[in-house]
Parts: structure tokens; sequence; C-alpha cells
């Protein structure tokens, strides 16, 4: 009963809370163990991001997380590798802006999805993001609003006015990303955003569950729909 991501592009559609693996940050926990704990605690999306592990092994991680998230109401997408998120079954794919164009991933996932194969893109601009649009995104990604200490090469906080006006730019559904937590999760959805997604603020928590559950109930306060 996992949601198809037919049904996505319609805004609102895409879960509110996103939750990106790190087993960095994640107190030795796996990606597996971070995923279903996640989901467990109502995450409604799972990003696979690893930026070590070489091809072969990201594959075994997600088809593992894959079969985690069976029975749940949940999204599955693999960050930057376009081939991994498609042999493992994923729903999707998120790019950043030099992991290939949403055109490519369109079509090399077509004989396997279709056009169900859930793109996603990180932005950091409106221009980012219109041209994300114009080439068939499902979603897009600011990022980091806030400032992070979860990515080195995250650069300057976009802030919310630039979130703001992405959410004035475009119609599909806007995810905000970067230093969001507890403290300031219901601001990123005032300012428009339709999800939040984050590493530190659930993955590095003593209870992954607890803390995804916790920011579920903060943005179920603000959320409208
Ligand atoms: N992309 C932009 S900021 C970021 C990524 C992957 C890191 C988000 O991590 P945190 O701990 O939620 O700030
Ligand atoms: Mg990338």
């Amino acid at each position: 009963n996992i949601p198809k991501p037919a049904d996505f592009p319609e805004r609102n559609c895409i879960p509110a809370l996103y939750v990106v693996t790190d087993t960095v940050i994640g107190r030795g926990r796996s990606h597996v163990e971070i995923a279903a704990s996640a989901v467990a605690g109502g995450a409604g999306i799972i990003q696979l991001r690893d930026k070590y592990l070489a091809p072969v092994a990201l594959l075994r991680e997600a088809v593992a997380i894959r079969e985690a998230m069976v029975g749940y109401d949940a999204l599955f997408v693999v960050n930057d590798s376009l081939d991994v998120a498609i042999a493992s079954g994923a729903d999707g794919v998120h790019l950043g802006q030099s992991d290939g164009s949403v055109t490519e991933a369109r079509d090399a996932a077509e004989t396997d999805y279709g056009d169900g194969f859930l793109i996603g893109v990180s932005v950091g601009s409106v221009d980012e993001a219109c041209q994300a649009v114009d080439e068939g995104a499902d979603y897009v990604a600011l990022g980091p609003v806030f400032p992070t200490n979860s990515k080195a090469d995250a650069g300057a906080a976009r802030g919310l006015l630039l979130l703001q006006e992405i959410r004035e730019a475009v119609s599909v559904p806007l995810v905000a990303i970067g230093g969001i937590g507890p403290a300031n999760v219901q601001d990123v959805f005032r300012a428009g955003a339709d999800s939040a997604a984050v590493i530190s603020a659930v993955v590095a928590q003593d209870d992954v569950a607890a803390a995804a559950r916790m920011m579920l109930e903060l943005i179920g306060e603000v959320r409208e729909c």
C-alpha cells in the first residue's frame, strides 16, 4: 500500500517527514536499522545516502532497506545513484545538481517503471528549482535552509525567504533540508514547505522512532492538509 508516485506531483501529496540515512551520524546504526526505525516512527520517505560505499555495497543496502520497508506506507529513494535506485527497485532517485539530468533518469527508468519513477532534485535557487521542474522533477529540495554540520559542502544557509520564493515559483512538492529540528520545523512549513528532510534531528537521536514521532507531532500542528 505504498502511495504510487503517480499521485505524487500533486502538492502536499509528499509525506511530511523525510529521513535521510547516514551511518556516520547514526551512532553505529546501519542504514537498514535507521530506515526501519524511522518508518516505524512514521517517516513517509526514506533516502539512502552514503558517499563512501561502492556501488555494489550501496545496492546491497538499498535492497535491504526496501525489504525492511515492506508493509510500511513509505517511499524509498536512493541518493546520487540512478543505477542503484533502479536495480534495487526503489521508488525513485534523488539527484544533486551534478548527478545527471532528470530527463536521462526518466528515460533510464522507463522500461521498469513507466512514468512512475520518482525523481527529486536538490536546488539552491529559484532558477535551479524552475529548471528542475521544467525537466520533469517530481519534487525539489532546497538546502541547506539552516546551518548544518551534516554535509561538509552544504554551503551557506539559504534561509526561509528563499524557501518562500521557491514556493511561489513552483507547484511541485517542496522539501526543505538542512539544520531542521524540533525548534524550527514548524517554520519551514509556514514558509511553504510540504516536507521536512532531516538527518541529525532523527538519525542522531537515542531513539530514532521516537524522534520521528515527535517531529511529526510538531508538523501536524501547522501542516495544512
Ligand atoms: N543536503 C543539504 S543539507 C543536508 C543535505 C544532505 C544535511 C542535512 O542534515 P541535518 O542534520 O538535518 O542538518
Ligand atoms: Mg548527489
